[in-house]
């Protein structure tokens, strides 16, 4: 059995380097010229925001909006690319800055729900029956501030609307335990799975896992995929590294932890990941110290140590592993799989 890996990103994966100290560094660079660069980095499908898709979304009718996302699509067959995604980024509006569907003023939470059910339309029109929902505000600063249990059911009220929305829709929830909230809700793939089945329809809910995410709520990568995997809903990945528990750092696949890196790709390869269609995505962000001709190498550099892993991953022992096992000499098998991670 093994894998069958296509690769994917989002167009937030090429960006001008500003982050919260200081501005760009770097020039904007087109949707378009972004979309010309999937296939020369090695790159079959897109992930989207919805407002990646419609730029000025709240300021377009739905018809327009539509239409938008449909001109989208013609341009993906151009280029020879899918959509993998549409996430609706329920984050950046006025009305979400105390969460979008947990916001305690019901304004707000219907502008969440509406954004949800045309992230949906636009998700149809873009061609892709996969949202993906990080619930980057649906969380606390304040632990007063909320109730956690209702909460958690106006969480599943949201999910359930976009479900009844369309019956074929599916929705891989992306957990993170914080940032930018002090506290979120559904930090990691159990909560979102347990969440999964109070829906009307949880066998359309699963999840997209994100390395480094896990990585900040103290788990480890490759047993939340295995977890999801056992329940038959990874449905997406986020692949990147993490170096401890600091903010999100977004960094290149593997680029701090190797042997985390490869049990991530054992564990993918191991249970077939990708068979029925799910893409291997890359949210990984370039250096600010990259200039413009340098500012793709983290997207290009995250595949070829997806792959090159895969090679190793590939290239082991399962009987002398079989037989450490059997054995219980756990030591000897560490270091089996450290010489083996050195190149033998
Ligand atoms: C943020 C997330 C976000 C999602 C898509 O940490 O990675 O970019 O992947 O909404
Ligand atoms: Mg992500």
């Amino acid at each position: 059995m093994a894998g069958t890996f296509r690769f994917t990103f989002g167009p937030w994966n090429i960006h001008e380097g500003a982050d919260p100290f200081g501005p760009a560094v770097r020039d904007t660079v087109a949707f378009n010229r972004k979309l010309e660069l999937y296939r020369e980095l090695g790159f079959e499908a897109v992930q989207f925001h919805d407002d990646d898709v419609v730029p000025d979304l709240g300021e377009r009718s739905v018809a327009d909006t539509l239409a938008q996302a449909r001109a989208v699509r013609a341009k993906l067959d151009e280029h020879g690319l899918a959509a993998e995604f549409v996430a609706p980024r329920l984050w950046e509006d006025p009305r979400t800055i105390d969460g979008a569907f947990t916001s305690n003023d019901p304004a707000c939470r219907g502008y969440a729900r509406d954004r949800c059910r045309l992230c949906v339309d636009i998700a149809n029109a873009v061609g892709t029956k996969l949202i993906v929902l990080w619930m980057a505000r649906e969380g606390t600063y304040l632990r007063e501030s909320k109730d956690s249990a209702q909460a958690t059911d106006r969480i599943v009220a949201a999910i359930d609307d976009m479900l009844r929305h369309d019956p074929d829709i599916r929705i891989a929830i992306e957990p993170k335990p914080n940032e930018p909230m002090d506290q979120s809700y559904i930090p990691t793939t159990g909560h979102a799975l347990a969440l999964a089945q109070r829906t009307v329809s949880p066998s359309r809910v699963g999840v997209n896992i994100e390395s480094a995410h896990v990585i900040l709520a103290g788990l480890d990568p490759s047993d939340e995929m295995g977890f999801a995997l056992s329940f038959g809903k990874l449905w997406s990945v986020h692949l990147n590294d993490q170096n401890g528990l600091k903010f999100d750092q977004d960094k290149s696949f593997a680029s701090v932890d190797l042997r985390r890196a490869f049990n991530q790709v054992r564990v993918l390869d191991a249970h077939d990941y990708g068979s029925n269609g799910e893409y291997v995505g890359l949210d990984v962000k370039a250096m600010r110290t990259q200039g413009d001709d340098t500012a793709t190498k983290h997207l290009s550099n995250s595949r070829t140590m997806f792959l090159r892993l895969l090679d190793v991953v590939r290239s082991l022992d399962h009987g002398a592993i079989q037989d450490l096992i059997a054995k219980r000499d756990y030591e000897e098998l560490d270091l089996h799989i450290m010489t083996h991670l050195m190149g033998g």
